[in-house]
């Protein structure tokens, strides 16, 4: 399936000599920082404006003429690639499903969010084949919408809209995904070089953390079992384990595929070795964006080649009924080929199963069949006792699929203030992580307030440390997390490793007592936050400079009921670097996941860096270690930490085996000053970071590196007040 080497001799970059070509820096060392994903998505690679309001342009469509453009477009079958039984619904559905899918529990990465199939790699994936021309199908409605409909958003009304056309009854459908215009360079697929192959994530024999897929280039699992072998029991594994990092339970994962399967096709009409060519990103220029090109035949309906599987699961591909669990456990069902090769699964002749239109000609018929995967559905115990419970009761199937279809496509969005137009249901899912409304206090509340959080005796570190620990769980990945919600004082935050649990015991109760004294008017997420501000402007003016620290106050507070317990253990960090805090034995550095989390707090390289430095200063440290303190004045807001880190007075060595702590001595005397962690050294190693840290350690900068660690602390403080700035 590797037919993306193209033999034209102008393509690929043999034509070496232009800008941008030759090898790079990661080719010489692999193992390179990769602080590329700090800077991405740009303001120059955005061709709008830059006070674009996507919300804003999205709510002035009209909406119910947007959706009567997309039902109409189900059934206007376009001559170049025409729609299976004259219907493009369960296409659409496959592309939502597919363009959802990516998303992982993990780091919140991938999904629906971005628009990201768009681009190479995603668009390229061979589990995403042909769906460059489900997106091309929609392209008429997408330029007359122009900016007011994302991509993003589009894909999913599309799959939404053709559910309700072939008559199921969706839970509802929100806008609000804003498109990116190039590849995210953050989400990590995978080591393997090879679509189809595994061997680097299973290299531990579990599937590698926070991958989603059982192998590269394929959005779950192997359609035929795993590796491509037809054992069910263990498609069945596979389907658990990658639909359980999509946040989907064993019920969500059953009503999800019987309901999808309800719809459409797959295709598999000849070998695609002999007549597919290549994928999209490898594609001559002349295909313009499309890849898999078919020769066989027409290429299109009866012969088109996609997954290599062949045939329909039910007997009315493009309407909703409950036929698939009729076909499923009422059939026997044995292995077969499809004439592309691939194994899947045909009714015994015993079972006089029902038989499936052609695509391309209602009057002929094909046999149905079902995918390894799907046949998990019957011989899984656990899966076939929900699969019998929704054969029987086909209200509770509706439900569950419906609801599991929102989720997963809206799973990323964040709290339901950012969902945007009518179709919104207001029902309080537990997945959408609800947070009762705030009150917002007065401008005399607000310094009654901070005057009471310093007469306490809470040190500037402590407040800080309990500031940064409720904000910095944001993911800008799925919008999840932050500050809001005051669920640090609830399980499972409150019994993280990082967040020292003893210590912040002490912190809070110190901060409830306030919020008892200020009876109703401030919730604990408030005044954490506006503990925060009270630290910084304490270091601040420690450090000689008078500067606001600014506070937006409304956040309420959740309850536990509120919080799902599992899904929020997946905010926990591995690692703060901000907090110099890292668990035993993780594979990847202290650095790399110190970039991997100011990636998730939507952070720049100079955002980061003060915030470190600054941080530093203020003593954050998780365990009030000396790691990184390069001060004697902790608590004053200086950046001695970078003067430090730069200055070549100090000679570093290691002093674990493993190459995570050091210690700095003095180059003369050889007397130990400093002790330190691969998350500070690297702001003296890497040149880039050395960079930076050089424009704030010099002696013009003292003010702008206090001025742009407030506006960065005030960032991270307000990343997820949505609906109330
Ligand atoms: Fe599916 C199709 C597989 C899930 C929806 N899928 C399909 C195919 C395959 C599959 C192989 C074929 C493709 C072609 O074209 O060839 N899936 C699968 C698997 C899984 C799934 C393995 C896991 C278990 N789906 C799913 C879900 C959904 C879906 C979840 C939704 C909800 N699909 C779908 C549809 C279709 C498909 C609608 C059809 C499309 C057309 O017709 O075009």
């Amino acid at each position: 399936k590797n037919s993306d080497i193209s033999k034209c001799p102008f393509m690929g970059g043999t034509q070496k000599q232009t800008a941008g070509n030759g090898t790079s820096v990661r080719d010489f060392w692999p193992n390179e920082l990769k602080l590329n994903i700090l800077r991405q998505n740009g303001q120059a690679s955005s061709p709008m404006a830059e006070n674009f309001d996507y919300a804003a342009a999205f709510n002035s469509i009209d909406y119910a003429a947007l959706k009567a453009d997309v039902m109409h477009f189900m059934t206007d079958s376009q001559d170049w690639w025409p729609a299976d039984y004259g219907n493009y619904g369960p296409f659409m559905v496959r592309m939502a499903w597919h363009s959802a899918g990516t998303y992982r529990v993990g780091d919140g990465r991938g999904g629906a969010r971005s628009g990201s199939q768009r681009f190479a790699p995603i668009n390229s994936w061979p589990d995403n084949g042909n769906l460059d021309k489900a997106r091309l199908l929609l392209w008429p409605i997408k330029k007359k919408y122009g900016n007011k409909l994302s991509w993003a958003d589009l894909m999913i009304l599309a799959g939404t809209c053709a559910m309700d056309s072939m008559g199921f009854k969706t839970f509802g459908f929100a806008g609000g995904r804003e498109d990116v215009w190039e590849p995210e360079q953050d989400i990590y697929w995978g080591s393997e070089t090879v679509f189809g192959e595994n061997k680097e994530r299973y290299a531990e024999g579990e599937l590698e953390d926070p991958l989603g897929a059982v192998m590269m280039g394929w959005i779950y699992v192997n359609p035929e079992g795993p590796n491509g072998v037809p054992d069910p029991m263990g498609s069945a594994k596979d389907v658990r384990e990658t639909f359980g990092r999509m946040a989907m339970n064993d019920e969500e994962t059953v009503a999800l595929t019987a309901g999808g399967h309800t719809f459409g096709k797959s295709h598999g009409a000849a070998d695609p070795d002999k007549y597919v060519g290549p994928s999209p990103h490898g594609a001559p220029i002349e295909e313009m964006s499309t890849g898999w090109k078919n020769s066989y035949k027409s290429g299109v309906l009866d012969d088109t080649i996609t997954s290599g599987i062949e045939g329909a699961w039910t007997p009315n591909p493009t309407t909703w009924d409950h036929d698939y669990f009729d076909v499923l456990l009422n059939y026997d069902w044995e292995l077969t080929k499809s004439p592309a090769g691939a194994h899947q699964w045909k009714p015994t002749a015993a079972s006089k199963a029902k038989r499936a239109p052609k695509a391309g000609d209602a009057s002929n018929t094909q046999d149905l069949m079902m995918t390894t995967a799907d046949i998990a559905l019957k011989v899984d115990p656990e899966y076939l006792k929900i699969s019998k419970r929704f054969h029987k009761d086909h209200k509770a199937f509706e439900d569950a699929f419906a609801r599991a279809w929102y989720k997963l496509t809206h799973r990323d969005m964040g709290p339901i203030s950012r969902y945007l137009g009518p179709d919104t249901p207001k029902e309080e899912l537990l997945w959408q992580d609800p947070i009762p409304q705030g009150t917002v206090l007065s401008e005399t509340e607000i310094a009654t307030l901070k005057e009471a959080i310093s007469n306490t005796d809470l040190s500037v570190s402590q407040l800080a440390t309990t500031a940064w620990a409720a904000a910095s769980t944001f993911r800008g990945s799925d919008m999840r997390g932050g500050a809001n919600g005051g669920r640090i004082r609830l399980e499972p935050q409150k019994s993280w490793a990082v967040n020292n649990p003893y210590e912040l015991n002490k912190v809070l109760i110190v901060i409830e007592g306030i919020q008892k004294d200020f009876k109703g008017v401030v919730s604990i997420a408030d005044l954490i936050v506006l503990g925060g501000t009270v630290a910084i402007e304490k270091g601040v003016k420690n450090a000689g400079y008078d500067i606001v620290v600014p506070f937006t106050s409304g956040r309420g507070d959740a309850s536990q009921e509120q919080t799902d317990l599992v899904s929020f253990g997946y905010l926990e960090p591995k690692a703060d670097g901000f907090r110099n805090f890292i668990k035993k034995d993780l594979k990847l550095a202290a650095e790399e996941l110190l970039i991997d989390k100011a990636q998730l707090l939507t952070l720049s390289i100079p955002e980061m860096t003060v915030l470190v430095a600054g941080m530093r200063a203020l003593g954050t440290n998780y365990d009030a270690s000396k790691y990184g303190l390069f001060t004697d004045t902790v608590g004053t807001l200086t950046n001695d930490f970078l003067v430090n880190i730069l200055d070549f007075s100090t000679t570093w060595k290691a002093t674990s085996e493993d190459d995570t702590l050091f210690e700095g001595s003095d180059r003369k005397s050889g007397e130990i000053k400093y002790r330190g962690t691969r998350a500070d050294l690297i702001f003296g190693s890497n040149t880039e970071l050395r960079a930076i840290a050089e424009v704030y350690a010099a002696d013009d900068a003292k003010e702008r590196f206090v001025c742009d660690f407030v506006a960065a602390w005030t960032k991270v403080m307000e990343l997820d007040l949505f609906d109330i700035k």
